[in-house]
């Protein structure tokens, strides 16, 4: 390890001040002597990709308990759950995108993964105000968003695959140039131990900020040969809304996501026969995307057959989050045995949400809550109180902003969300009295019908649009499961009510368009400049 002579010195001036006050209580005084010592707080933001909060065991649910995520839930342990977090686009690019510049996406152009082009790597982000500020910056592991990452001293991402990596022999893209493969580590390992490295290797003269950015436990979930033996035991429970027959919601059930139907040979770990060529041997793992009937053996069929897909699903999915866990687990202990814990922001979060065979389901994209919320833990020794839970509602958007007032940097007014650092605070106030959401890719994948809504504290309003023309409503007091549509059985008061509220954040965001012009944007096909590794990249 770097001998880090700037911290020794701040360390023992912290023990000098410590031991002269030691009559006081030590741990409020050790919060005020890193204020009055004025370091720097430094930033690790680290986000998994396709991480359900129902699999971060700080959010208790019955399959956390059985697959705990114990370094994960330090950071909230240490710092804040936030229990209202929710993505403006659920789906990877998108919510990235918008979670770099505060915009959404309309408005930062990168709306849809499938033929929605690169993401313009010109426009403002937060690393790069965070680098104009002094900070070191770097971003490590998936980025899927087409361009050379800007804003970064250092950036090693995941390209092959169209930019979602691959669990094994993963190709990286080092500061836009040099193309490595991975042959050794599993994916989250390699991207734990460069994280280290650069830690370690940093210019220690500067404060950092750096994106931790794994590829688990994103689709088709194969886990590091060191989890494989994890939940041989048991089977995980079903979860309630696991037979939904989508009645009274069209869209949903239009859907091509469903565990029984969609969940091909490839996502089971099906060995293909041999002598196919590479081609038909593609074919035949993605058999079953598109509801195509197979089964592992000619007795499996049925209630069984469902039962058995989910089990081998949610194990997979579990065993690759065990990864990110031990992944972040090492990050913390890094912080701790260095003395950075005190003064730097540990943020851990997802693009996005994910069914966890909620309404039968895998993959995200609905405004229906288990993909449109995200899992968000926080730890900022300096303002936030160990054990904290917020139900402030936020956007991704609101991210950019936050870490910057958290970090006292000013926030560009061009940014539309805005900061959650006032939930900490004092009063701890809640600054949004509602959330604004819209969903555009269609039809590939899974067939999610392109809509936009508003959720406020206890109802959620939606209108899909593109082939067809439905408003669903929810009251989430009394149905959470989101399992009722009561558009047209609520008073219309409170429709009107909800409707005059989701105007108003069309408005305010300039995503007023007709829906003439919201159709064409999921129609108009945008080329990727980059998608594969191995081509010049600029
Ligand atoms: C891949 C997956 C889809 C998934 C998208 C988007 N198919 O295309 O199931 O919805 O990624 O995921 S796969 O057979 O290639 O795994 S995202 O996280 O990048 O938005
Ligand atoms: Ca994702």
């Amino acid at each position: 390890m770097k001998p880090n002579t700037q911290l020794n010195i701040y360390s023992l001036s912290v023990f000098l001040l410590l031991a002269l006050g030691a009559c006081n209580s030590g741990k409020e005084e050790q919060k005020d002597i890193s204020k009055k010592a004025n370091k720097p707080l430094n930033i690790i933001y680290i986000m998994a990709d396709d991480h359900a909060y129902q699999a971060v065991s700080a959010y208790g649910s019955k399959i956390s308990k059985l697959a705990p995520t114990p370094n994960i839930d330090r950071i909230a342990e240490q710092g804040a759950r936030m229990d209202a977090v929710y993505c403006t686009n659920s789906i990877c690019g998108p919510s990235r995108s918008s979670i770099l510049t505060g915009k959404f996406s309309h408005v930062n152009g990168f709306y849809k993964n499938v033929d929605g082009g690169d993401f313009n790597g010109a426009q403002l982000t937060f690393p790069k105000v965070f680098q104009k500020n002094g900070y070191q910056t770097a971003v490590i592991g998936k980025w899927h968003l087409g361009t050379t990452p800007t804003g970064f001293d250092y950036s090693k991402v995941l390209i092959n695959w169209g930019g979602q990596g691959t669990y094994f022999n993963p190709q990286f893209c080092i500061n836009g140039k040099d193309t490595v493969i991975e042959t050794k580590r599993h994916s989250t390992k390699a991207i734990e131990d460069d994280c280290l490295d650069w830690l370690d290797n940093r210019d220690t003269t500067k404060p950092f900020m750096l994106l931790y950015q794994f590829k688990a436990p994103h689709r088709d979930w194969r886990p590091d040969s060191m989890f494989h033996e994890l939940f041989q035991d048991f089977d995980f429970p079903l979860p309630e809304t696991f037979e939904d027959d989508y009645a009274g919601r069209l869209a949903a059930s239009e859907n091509m996501m469903e565990i029984g139907n969609h969940l091909n040979r490839r996502d089971m770990k099906q060995v293909p026969p041999p002598g196919l060529s590479r081609r038909d041997s593609m074919r035949w793992l993605a058999y079953g995307d598109k509801g195509q009937y197979w089964s592992p053996n000619d007795s499996l069929t049925g209630d069984a057959l469902k039962y058995w897909k989910y089990q081998t699903y949610i194990k997979d999915y579990l065993r690759c989050v065990a990864g990110v866990d031990r992944a972040v687990g090492s990050v913390l202990d890094y912080l701790e045995e260095n003395g950075l814990s005190e003064n730097t922001i540990v943020v851990y979060t997802s693009d996005q949400g994910f069914y966890l065979g909620e309404h039968g389901w895998f993959d995200k994209r609905w405004m229906y809550e288990e993909s449109f919320k995200m899992p968000f833990l926080i730890k900022n020794p300096r303002t936030i109180e160990a054990g904290t839970t917020s139900d402030a509602m936020v956007m991704n958007v609101d991210f950019a902003p936050t870490l910057l007032d958290m970090a006292g940097i000013e926030i560009p007014s061009e940014m539309q969300g805005k900061s959650f650092k006032g939930a900490f605070e004092g009063d701890k106030k809640n600054n949004r009295k509602s959330v604004y959401y819209h969903y555009y890719e269609y039809p590939i994948w899974h067939k999610v019908q392109p809509h936009y809504g508003v959720k406020t504290e206890r109802y959620k309003l939606m209108h899909f649009y593109y082939s067809i023309d439905e408003w669903e409503l929810y009251d989430l007091k009394t149905d959470p499961n989101e399992m009722r549509n009561i558009y047209s059985e609520a008073a219309p008061e409170l429709i009107e009510l909800l409707k005059k509220e989701l105007e108003a954040l069309r408005k305010e965001y300039k995503d007023d368009g007709s829906i003439e012009q919201m159709r064409r944007m999921t129609d108009t096909v945008i080329r990727r400049v980059y998608n594969e590794p191995n081509k010049l990249i600029k």
